[in-house]
């Protein structure tokens, strides 16, 4: 079982205040270092970003910018966010950042506020074909607000369909064009949405949040240079706190800072600004881009046993750090193989498919990601085993024997810890 010392005596004191909530923070770290943490859109963030996290910068209201605050006694945190800019804009090569979206979507949400009007066309892929709920959804305000254009994959190779996106540009010529999903496991081709976007004078939003580490780490190619508003969360392959930040080309700078404050946001979490900071200055270390590279090299390892074991990879592997796998051909749902996985302590995620034929909350997939297990030490020759047991739980139908699984799991972790021991 995890024990406390992991946070030191501030933690002492909540035990004694409220040890209800002192158990749930030791069980979810107990959680996360006895199970296999598979989903593609988590990590395992550094004790220094906990610690900046965590900590009174939380107390602060900083309405506003460095300098031009709402509220005084901002002189303090002002250097946080002054230094989280900077470093955001050497890291990524980018003219303008904002870094104070509080989440993925919030930071989507200005991003339309600052170039759309309601009723405005916006072209991005479906949630179903990839995407994301911000992306024209119906049950969301994109797709409430807006008129969502949808392109797709192609059927045969599920890769984006270019000459598609190309097409419904010209005939709809929508306002933005959103490149970037959250279940795409292919490298993004930002230079033919330049184009097209170039070619009806439409804003090129790219929602980078699944890869922007990867991209900070030198791992993939940069959206920043093509995109006119790159747009993502910040704990995801980055690793930092939970969050969204937003990069832009110096001529949007304005429109986007103030539609994230005040037009869609009140006080910046400066905790949360300080904590993006950190993760920023990690990310510039050889052993973050090592860790990046890694992160690739683990997913096609992984995809490539997953494909000899018997399960698919939609479009036949990943460029990245995400694996989208088919069960059709093994007759299971995303909804089950979810399930066995949790028995098994294997934490993924269902996931639509291109083309599903089952409804999401079912979905004929399931999702999973190598952030987290990279960030514990595991390499390529330890993918075969985690694909084995991924498969064998998939498989399983009798529930008695999961136990066992989580047994094998166990074992494996243990050899790559999360948050290690002292
Ligand atoms: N929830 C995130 C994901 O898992 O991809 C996207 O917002």
């Amino acid at each position: 079982m995890a024990d406390s010392t992991f946070w030191g005596p501030d933690f002492q004191a909540l035990e004694q205040q409220d040890p209800e909530i002192a158990k749930v923070l030791l069980d979810e770290l107990d959680r996360q270092r006895t199970g296999l943490q598979l989903i593609a859109s988590e990590n395992l963030t550094s004790p220094a970003v906990l610690a900046a996290f965590g900590s009174v910068l939380s107390n602060k209201y900083a309405e506003g910018y460095p300098g031009r605050r709402y509220y005084g006694g901002c002189e303090v945190v002002d250097r946080a966010e002054e230094l989280a800019i900077s470093r955001a804009k050497h890291l990524f090569g980018a003219e303008h950042a904002n870094v104070q979206p509080h989440s993925g979507a919030s930071a989507n949400l200005a991003a339309y506020a600052a170039f759309t009007k309601p009723g405005d066309k916006v072209l991005a892929l479906s949630l179903a074909q990839g995407g994301h709920l911000t992306h024209g959804s119906p049950v969301n305000f994109s797709g409430q607000w807006f008129e969502p254009i949808h392109y797709t994959v192609k059927r045969d190779s599920e890769y984006i369909d270019y000459d598609e996106v190309r097409s419904l540009a010209l005939e709809h010529r929508p306002r933005m064009i959103i490149a970037g999903a959250t279940a795409y496991p292919r490298l993004v081709d930002f230079a033919a949405f330049r184009q097209i976007s170039d070619e009806i004078n439409a804003i090129l939003m790219v929602d980078a949040a699944h890869f922007i580490g990867l991209v900070a780490g030198k791992a993939i190619p940069s959206p920043v240079p093509y995109a006119d508003v790159v747009c993502f969360t910040t704990h995801k392959v980055l690793r930092g706190p939970r969050g969204g930040m937003i990069l832009s080309r110096a001529e949007h700078a304005k429109e986007i800072d103030k539609a994230v404050f005040p037009k869609m946001q009140g006080g910046p979490l400066m905790n949360a600004v300080a904590a993006k900071a950190v993760v920023l200055k990690e990310c510039t270390t050889t052993a973050y881009q090592d860790y990046a590279s890694q992160v690739i090299k683990n997913a096609q390892a992984l995809a490539s046993e997953l494909d000899k074991q018997g399960l698919r990879p939609v479009s036949g592997g990943t460029d990245t750090h995400l694996i989208l796998l088919d069960l059709q051909g093994i007759g299971v749902t995303g909804k089950e193989a979810e399930r066995r996985c949790d028995l098994a302590k294997i934490t993924l995620n269902k996931n639509s498919i291109p083309y599903d034929p089952q409804p999401p909350m079912v979905s004929s997939g399931v999702r999973v990601g190598t952030p987290s297990i990279t960030t514990q030490g595991m390499r390529e020759s330890q993918m075969t085993e985690v694909a084995s047991l991924i498969l064998r739980t998939i498989k399983e139908t009798e529930d008695s024997k999961f136990t066992q699984i989580a047994a094998e799991v166990n074992a494996l972790v243990a050899q790559y810890p999360a948050y290690p021991r002292a």
